[in-house]
């Protein structure tokens, strides 16, 4: 079994990266936290716990983090993901209760008391792992590997020169690429490659199970926003792809580099200024290029099949 903790903002994306690794054989989820970012902390926080109790997961801690960036004012995404934060779909009031620890703290309790072996899979602003870094420093021998959705190597999403999750925290994020752990960028050079196509939609509402129902209307909320906003015909699916990399490496295809996040650009701000040829430092990410959507689809369709009604478990 694969142990991840998912820190995440959910976030349509973040929600079906909860449905990939709990609906995944090969992923143990031992925590989901949370962490200001697409919406405030209190609405990621809900929205984690109905995703959690949709998919009728049990016994995983969803503990609540950071409710602003490290020296920044928040900057949400309420223009992609509603109001809620996870607008589309009606979900019923969450039976799964939000841990009584700070994520940090559970974070740092997971890794302390592991054997080396968990891997660190951040899909929001990075703000939970740099404090994480910042009050436990060993927690960086003591993780697996960090795989995280953020940054781009060719164009942003929120500036010209910046993805979301690094715009909202750039501070953060210089913590986590200069920490020294194996680190993987998925960024949008990746992550657009993973579209929600109409034909993709049909074979998960093939499913025929609430859950699958409830992926569709988020997908479908998910398209619109995005078509409005970003001129895409269908959204990509950012999120899962950093899951469905822990679960079979060979779903993308990585080239190494050294990352560096730019914290002070007047225009660039957030950038995450990728040299494949390491005349700026040495390697510090491994950067990921190309997907086989077909597998990462794959991935997705047969978790959620397996996810099936909330609490049975397909074979
Ligand atoms: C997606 C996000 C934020 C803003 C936009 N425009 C689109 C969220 C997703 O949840 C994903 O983690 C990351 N941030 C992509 O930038
Ligand atoms: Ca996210």
């Amino acid at each position: 079994m694969k142990k991840i903790i998912l820190d995440c903002d959910p976030g349509h994306d973040d929600a079906m990266a909860i449905l990939l690794a709990h609906g995944n054989p090969e992923i143990e989820l031992v925590a989901i936290t949370t962490v200001a970012g697409n919406q405030t902390l209190d609405k990621t926080s809900l929205n984690a716990r109905r995703v959690a109790t949709v998919a009728g997961i049990q016994d995983v801690p969803v503990a609540a983090g950071c409710d602003r960036p490290l020296t920044r004012e928040l900057k949400t995404a309420g223009y992609i993901h509603g109001e809620s934060g996870l607008d589309g779909p009606a979900f019923g009031e969450p039976t799964v209760p939000l841990d009584s620890r700070h994520a940090v703290d559970l974070i740092i309790e997971l890794l302390m008391h592991s054997n080396g072996d968990i891997t660190l899979v951040p899909t929001g602003p990075l703000t939970n792992i740099a404090m994480a870094v910042r009050k436990e420093p060993r927690i960086v021998a003591k993780v697996k590997e960090i795989i995280l959705m953020g940054g781009a190597y060719t164009r942003g999403n929120t500036t010209p020169a910046a993805e979301f999750n690094i715009y909202v925290d750039p501070e953060a994020a210089e913590i986590v690429f200069r920490a020294g752990w194996p680190l993987t960028m998925v960024g949008l050079d990746l992550t657009h490659q993973a579209l929600a196509t109409p034909a993709v939609l049909e074979r998960i509402a093939a499913l025929g199970t609430p859950v699958a129902r409830i992926a569709v209307q988020l997908m479908e909320f998910f398209r619109q926003t995005y078509r409005r906003n970003a001129g895409f015909d269908s959204p990509p699916v950012h999120d899962p792809c950093a899951v469905a990399r822990v679960i079979d490496p060979n779903v993308m295809q990585c080239v190494n580099a050294f990352v560096a996040i730019e914290t002070r650009g007047e225009y660039s701000s957030g950038m995450t200024v990728t040299d494949f040829s390491s005349r700026l430092g040495p390697t510090n990410a491994q950067v990921a290029t190309k997907l086989d959507v077909d597998l990462f689809w794959d991935l997705m369709v047969d978790a959620i099949r397996r996810i099936g009604a909330p609490g049975v478990r397909a074979s």
